[in-house]
């Protein structure tokens, strides 16, 4: 559903390194290391998280597409180093035949037809969104240049659920998000939250939880109501879904809005010194697939990790015997983390609803096309006011002066 960018990522989760290349990005952005490595850091932070991020400290290696500071308008590709790789790479891998539930073991087995569950596992593992995160850090990068920004907090996490002040500006919900590691805006909450994911560890079990991804300063009229595919309402969400663990997403307060009624609900227009203004922005800043120029509000549910230190009911599918799941290392709790890749794949989205908007190759010639965007103002509507007619060149239908 990109169309103006591409990226691919290969690479398995204890493998020597993880791949990236983002095709597409214009010339002239200025990009550092730094920029993608900031974000890569906060992806690694969470209460809860399992000894694998100890040992992995991700930095990232522009390998091309960026020279002398600045990407080129060729491809970008980047490389992570799997620093885990050390302890897998001389070892015998013991036979892993039990699926775990939730988790891809079990489907991709069936559709690959492999002997051994670890091949379905080293590439589904959500090790990959590291990837994820460098791309979207080079996206976010680009929309920074016009002023917009991308961020995320949670919002409920086992069970826990904060309530945020309503009038918090989202930047202080981004900035407290970032003072403590589930993410949490509302410190109580935090701290809520935290004594609950303590307690399910000690049960031996894992969390999943709710996370907000709020973009601002969004241009109005990005996306289009005309085609499915264009609706950007439907590309977000796609982008959102497709993360690892992530089984419902809602744009703005969606499941909410629909048990009220219309009138509860629509976000009524106003006209205040020339500018079409909200009170209220119940629709999560997208109307008919586009943007409004509200922040965008994506909120996405995601299930408890599938990998539990208590063992789940399933079959060794080499004996045919009924048994429990062996142990994997893993995380307790992964929402603050799948938080941090929801920001990259909006980012992501985002970046190429503008460049389809903007059209061009470089920043230079970005910078006036944005400018001359339309925007919420009546002087921006060319509404004319006289009657007038279909038109549609269409002899097979009978008029209604002929059918009397
Ligand atoms: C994951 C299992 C854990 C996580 C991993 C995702 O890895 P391991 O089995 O090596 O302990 O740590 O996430 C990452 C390595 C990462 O960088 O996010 C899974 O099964 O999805």
């Amino acid at each position: 559903m990109l169309t103006r960018l591409r990226f691919l990522t290969a690479g398995e989760s204890h493998g020597p390194a993880l791949i990236a290349i983002l095709e597409g990005m214009i010339a002239g952005l200025p990009l550092t290391a730094a920029d993608i490595n900031r974000d890569l850091a906060r992806r690694q932070k969470a209460y809860g998280a399992g000894g694998r991020m100890k040992i992995e400290k991700d930095r990232v290696r522009i390998l091309a597409g960026v020279m002398a500071g600045h990407t080129t308008g060729g491809p970008i590709a980047l490389m992570l180093t799997n620093r885990d790789y050390r302890h897998w790479r001389d070892r015998d891998i013991p036979p892993m035949t039990v699926p775990r539930p939730g988790h891809a073991d079990l489907t991709a087995a069936v559709k690959y037809g492999y002997r051994d569950l670890r091949l379905a596992l080293e590439r589904a593992s959500a090790r990959e969104t590291a990837m994820r995160v460098a791309i979207g850090a080079i996206c976010k990068r680009l929309l920074a240049e016009f002023g917009i920004t991308i961020g995320s907090y949670v919002v409920e996490t086992g069970g826990v659920v904060a309530t945020i002040p309503p009038d918090m500006p989202y930047e202080e919900r981004f900035a407290r998000a970032e003072e403590n590691d589930v993410r949490c805006p509302v410190p109580e909450a935090a701290e809520a939250m935290r004594r609950r994911v303590w307690e399910v560890m000690q049960a031996r079990d894992t969390v999943g939880g709710v996370f907000e991804v709020v973009a601002l300063n969004i241009p109005p009229g990005l996306g289009s109501h005309v085609h499915w595919d264009r609706r950007l309402t439907a590309r977000i969400a796609a982008a959102i879904m497709s993360i690892h663990a992530i089984k419902g997403v809602e744009i703005g307060p969606a499941f909410d809005n629909a048990r009220r009624t219309g009138t509860q609900v629509h976000d009524e227009i106003f006209l205040a010194e020339g500018r079409i203004v909200r009170e209220s922005n119940r629709a999560g800043g997208l109307e008919g697939g586009i943007t409004t120029g509200q922040p965008i509000v994506v909120r996405a549910a995601m299930k408890p990790i599938s990998t539990t230190l208590t063992p789940l009911r399933s079959v060794d599918l080499a004996t045919g015997e009924p048994t429990t799941t062996r142990y994997e290392r893993s995380d307790f709790n992964a929402v603050p983390r799948a938080a941090v890749v929801g920001e990259a794949m909006l980012a992501i989205v985002l970046a190429d609803a503008l460049l389809e908007k903007l059209g061009g190759d470089s920043l230079e010639e970005l910078r006036p096309r944005f400018a001359a965007l339309r925007q919420m103002r009546l002087t921006d509507l060319p509404m004319d006011n006289t009657p007038w007619r279909f038109g549609y060149d269409d002899d097979t239908t009978p008029s209604s002066e002929e059918h009397g």
